[in-house]
């Protein structure tokens, strides 16, 4: 037998489209109803109740979607979660599942041919399945002889360095430190993650200019504060309960701006289902400024508004910059200000797409407000120039003093639940000198000390046959990643792709020559081991660890652990060990290797026990920057994207029914898109020019280095969204985005400026 092609892309169906006006509002009793209906029908009443009432409650299970922090104190009683937790926790406690025999039933080519949507409709995976060289179909294998095909696979290998271990971030820090433990030991640094393709920018910006690649804010900074800047953040879709947490500064005084190619329903007004008041129909208007910054005008909206303070700031020394803070705190300032004077304001406000006197209005409401804090997502991290943009964003709060005090600072809103307490573990390529240090003291061995793969480098890696095993610690690497099509020759080329995974995706159809699923337990299903039952810890994304304990009966007795399946694998690599057996088996014993690993973490069992958690130290939040030093300001250049005639720059973004790869359904509500994802958000404007009409069927290319991608069958939608721009949905588009087309220092994938043209499909 051979095995057949199997293709690379999710179907370019053409379907009948939904299109109304994008709304103003988010939330309300329609997104508790649109919760309702999805966890009742894949879960019902009783299980889906138990898992919702369990979530984010103290003690509770920890919502598997966002990392929006839970508040420390009161939590709703109506329910700490929003709609698109519900749904993250409706693809969880499915009832429906898939097995060997679904798997006979189906080949990978025939599985292929289903939508995105579709994959997930099928259920949970619910027991080890190999697909062996030559074959079409999975099936079932013993996890024994899974964990041995694993340790054969990686002990044949000529250096440890040929294996690349990716991380997506739902992995708990018990099984994130077990996993860099379990890949540092076989000898590599190979740990690229999902953070490398999301706030991997923000990471390395404020490293640079604060000392600590995290943000500086707490939950009640937001309370205390004057004013919020918002930047490419579409909160009401990916993190509504921080609309939340909105509504409570705007009614403490806060005053909102929104920078954003698009009006985002949830920033313009709010309907909060967690209140009686927001379910009678209630609306608080969030934004009191919206700034529709062009696509990457992020840099010349920063830059205009910066100029425009200096000038007030020589009119009235120490009014408007806090001379005091940065006298004391910081240091080139005078490099800073040599470098901005010289820009026009009119040019600059050109480049971002914006009138002046909007900017103006912007800069007044700024000097006017003195506790400032700025939260951005991947509208500014996913662009070439993304850490010149966050360090922009730095240097504005510098200038003011907004950073180290309550009410102020930086707020990057990460994205999985456990995404920063993954890093925290060691999930990183180039973990710091003093973490190997401290892990080869206390495990007594030579961790490796070459830097690793990131998530570009090991697509390039197996693409080029310098590495041949593939090991996915959750996520959706095939579709998650830049350039499908390349990707999927690079695992291709793969002798072994394992995927340790919840639910079916691309990821298990485009493999490597031999490919396992190893089905694991999901954040809300209930983890017995040997010594009972187990509670894990995350880390949200205001630096909060605090525990999450599921409580759902697991829908097969054939799941196994993430921490169980790292130990599975190691002794099968490394050798029977009986430590690693002790370490899946009580969780405890991972935790007070985790307090001996990393500061921060000392007693950790023992804090854990406080339902709310604890906060891990901070140097930017304690003002105290790069370590006793003292915070940076940057000089950073407006980027210039020199669009030819008929290209247009595209950000490829998430839908309200999608949590990344996982498609919910195909309607995007706020946006008043419905029934297809296949569109491309244009304005009206660039439609005439180009002759399109509302629904003109299109095809989208990109060209960079002279190599020509192209997806087809997207159809134009009119759409608020500034002259020269475009928006596309995330994974469909994602063959358009080239491999090397990434980010300067943090090497994020560039999603949110690509270069395309669109042409009519003649038909
Ligand atoms: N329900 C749900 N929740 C999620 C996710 C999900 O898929 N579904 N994903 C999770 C993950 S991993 C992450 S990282 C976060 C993502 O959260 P977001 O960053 O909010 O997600 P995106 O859809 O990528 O939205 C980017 C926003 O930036 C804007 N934007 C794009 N380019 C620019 C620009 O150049 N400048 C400015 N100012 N704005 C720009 C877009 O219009 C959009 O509003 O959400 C997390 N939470
Ligand atoms: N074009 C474009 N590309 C992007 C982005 C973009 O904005 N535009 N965003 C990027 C960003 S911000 C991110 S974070 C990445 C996301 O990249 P990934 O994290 O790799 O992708 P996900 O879609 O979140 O992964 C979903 C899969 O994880 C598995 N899973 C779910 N829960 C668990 C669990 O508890 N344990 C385990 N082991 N598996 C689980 C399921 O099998 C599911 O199919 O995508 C990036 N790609
Ligand atoms: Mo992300």
């Amino acid at each position: 037998m051979t095995r057949l092609p199997v293709p690379f892309r999710a179907p370019e169906t053409v379907r009948e489209i939904k299109v109304t006006d994008p709304k103003q509002v988010a939330a309300g009793t329609k997104a508790i109803w649109e919760a309702g209906k999805m966890v009742k029908a894949t879960a019902g009443v009783v299980r889906g109740s138990k898992a919702l009432f369990n979530l984010n409650q103290k003690g509770g299970a920890d919502c598997p979607g966002c990392a929006w922090p839970d508040p420390d104190d009161d939590r709703s009683k109506l329910g700490e979660y929003c709609e698109n937790g519900a749904k993250a926790i409706a693809e969880e406690a499915t009832l429906k599942s898939i097995g060997a025999k679904f798997f006979k039933r189906y080949s990978i080519q025939e599985l292929a041919e289903r939508t995105d949507y579709e994959l997930g409709q099928l259920g949970r995976l619910k027991e080890p399945l190999v697909l062996q060289p030559d074959t079409n179909h999975y099936e079932a294998i013993s996890w024994d002889q899974a964990f041995q095909m694993v340790g054969e696979h990686l002990k044949a290998l000529e250096s440890p360095n040929e294996a690349i271990f990716y991380t997506s971030g739902r992995t708990s820090n018990e099984a994130a430190f077990l996993y860099q433990l379990f890949v540092r030991q076989f000898g590599t640094n190979n740990l690229p993650d999902c953070s490398n393709m999301c706030h991997e920018s923000s990471g390395v910006a404020l490293s640079e200019t604060l000392g600590i690649g995290k943000g500086s804010v707490k939950l009640e900074d937001f309370y205390e504060t004057d004013l919020i800047l918002i930047m490419g953040q579409n909160p009401g879709t990916n993190h509504p309960r921080m609309l939340t947490a909105l509504e409570k500064a705007k009614a403490s005084g806060a005053t909102i701006i929104t920078a954003n190619p698009i009006p985002e329903a949830g920033l313009i007004g709010f309907q909060n289902p967690q209140k009686i008041s927001g379910l009678l129909g209630a609306t608080s208007t969030l934004t009191d400024q919206y700034l529709p910054v062009k696509i990457n005008g992020d840099v010349a909206l920063l830059k205009a508004i910066m100029l425009i303070m200096w000038q007030e700031e020589q009119k009235n020394p120490g009014k408007v910059f806090d001379q005091a803070f940065i006298a004391g705190k910081t240091e080139g300032y005078q490099d800073f200000l040599n470098h901005l004077q010289p820009y026009d304001l009119g040019e600059l406000c050109r480049q971002c797409g914006l009138t002046e006197e909007a900017v103006k209005e912007a800069a007044r409401t700024i000097m006017a407000n003195q506790k400032m804090i700025i939260c951005w997502a991947m509208g500014l991290t996913q662009h070439e120039n993304a850490v010149d943009t966050i360090q922009e964003v730095v240097n504005l709060l510098l200038l003011k003093g907004s950073i180290g005090k309550p009410g102020a600072g930086s707020c990057p809103v990460r994205g999985h639940s456990n995404v920063q307490g993954d890093r925290t573990m060691g999930i990183w390529e180039k973990p710091p000198p003093s973490f190997l240090d401290k892990l080869g003291a206390v495990f007594d061995f030579k961790p490796p000390r070459a830097v690793g793969f990131n998530t570009v480098e090991a697509i390039t890696a197996m693409h080029e046959e310098k590495a041949s095993v593939f090991v996915g610690m959750g996520g959706n690497f095939h579709s998650a990643t830049p350039d499908t099509d390349y990707t999927c020759e690079a695992l291709q080329k793969c002798a072994l792709t394992v995927q340790v995974s919840t639910k079916l995706n691309r990821s298990h159809l485009v493999t490597g020559k031999t490919a396992l699923i190893l089905p694991c337990l999901a954040r809300t299903d209930k983890d017995l081991q040997a010594s009972g039952w187990q509670k894990v810890s995350v880390e949200n994304s205001m630096g909060v660890v605090h525990s999450s304990l599921g409580n759902l009966k697991p829908i097969s007795s054939q799941l196994k652990s993430e921490p169980a399946i790292v130990a599975g694998i190691a002794q099968a690599t490394l050798g029977p060990t009986p430590e690693w057996e002790e370490w899946a088996a009580d969780y405890d014993s991972i935790r007070d290797l985790i307090a001996q690993v990393i500061p921060g973490f000392e007693n950790f069992n023992k804090r854990l026990a406080n339902p709310a958690g604890f906060y891990l130290p901070n140097v930017a939040r304690e003002g105290q920057f790069l370590g006793q030093g003292k915070a940076r300001f940057s000089t950073v250049e407006v980027p210039d994207h020199h669009l030819k005639e008929g290209e247009y720059l595209m950000m490829t973004v998430r839908s309200h029914d999608q949590f990344n790869t996982t498609i919910y359904g195909l309607n995007d509500r706020y946006r008043g898109i419905y029934q297809d994802r296949r569109v491309i958000m244009m304005n009206e404007w660039d439609m005439e020019q180009a002759g399109f009409m509302p629904q003109t069927l299109v095809q989208i290319s990109s060209n960079y280095q002279n190599k020509l991608r192209v997806v087809k069958n997207f159809k134009v939608i009119p759409y608020p969204i500034p002259r020269g721009n475009v928006a596309t949905y995330f994974p469909e588009t994602n063959p358009l985005v080239p491999v090397a087309l990434i980010a300067r220092k943090s090497h994020t994938p560039v999603s949110k400026s690509v270069k395309v043209r669109v042409s009519q499909i003649q038909g």
